[in-house]
């Protein structure tokens, strides 16, 4: 049996023209059943349901031999896992975010400690630390644009597509860190276990990419 880790949304729409063109189709639609393992067309694979930011730890403990997952849920996650193949879905940018009114440009030239909100502590570290920007990270968990409007924060660093949330609430985007795409992961036992069906797997994933 291969089991692949999926989560609801996004996700899992987006993989679904990547599984037809592996010759598999899913069973049960997510959003109606309450089910958490889906059978597919294929008897020796089978989908399962996990939160986005879970979907790594699945694969690299072998709760699943693959999954989807996005590069942001994969920086703050770690090593341990194989990452074959940028599936090009669900795609976005992760970016600075600020108050209108606050002058980014003036405080990162002038060398000040900036307050960042955010989800990915790891990528924003990594991106401040890289330009010599002084940072006090603030960790959290949803609802970052709050965050400047509330003065908790003079910044936050959030996956921006539309940019319609940012708009919302009066916040102007101010500098991409990176842009952003799922990744399908594969535990490195399963890789070498089943080796056989996972590679016909892998393989119909990579030719099935849009660009
Ligand atoms: O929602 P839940 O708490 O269950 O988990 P999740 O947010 O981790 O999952 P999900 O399904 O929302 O996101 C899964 C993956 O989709 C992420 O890990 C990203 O790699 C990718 N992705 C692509 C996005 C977006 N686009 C996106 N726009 N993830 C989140 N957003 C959010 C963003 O955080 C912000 O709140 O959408 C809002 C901004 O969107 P716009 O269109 O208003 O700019
Ligand atoms: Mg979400």
């Amino acid at each position: 049996m291969i089991t692949l880790a999926l989560s609801k949304g996004r996700i899992f729409d987006d993989s679904l023209p990547l599984l037809k063109a592996a010759g598999i189709e899913v069973l049960e639609d997510p959003e109606k059943s309450r089910k958490l393992i889906i059978g597919t067309t294929r008897p020796d694979v089978r989908v399962v349901l996990v939160r986005a930011t879970d979907v790594p730890t699945y694969v690299e403990h072998g709760g699943a031999d693959l999954g989807v997952a996005g590069l942001d849920v994969l920086l703050e996650h770690g090593g341990g896992l194989y990452r074959p193949l940028d599936l090009n879905i669900a795609k976005c940018r992760m970016s600075v975010a600020t108050r209108a009114d606050f002058d980014y440009a003036a405080a990162v030239k002038q060398g000040s400690r900036i307050r960042v909100a955010t989800k990915y502590t790891h990528a924003a570290r990594e991106f401040f630390a890289t330009k010599g920007v002084h940072v006090d990270l603030i960790k959290l968990y949803g609802s970052m644009e709050l965050a400047p409007l509330t003065g908790l924060a003079d910044a936050i660093v959030d996956l921006v597509s539309t940019g319609s949330t940012l708009r919302a609430n009066h916040l102007v985007e101010v500098e991409k860190i990176m842009d952003i795409s799922s990744r399908l992961v594969v535990n490195p036992a399963s890789l070498k276990l089943k080796r056989e069906p996972l590679r016909a797997l892998i393989d119909a994933f990579e030719s099935a990419i849009q660009p």
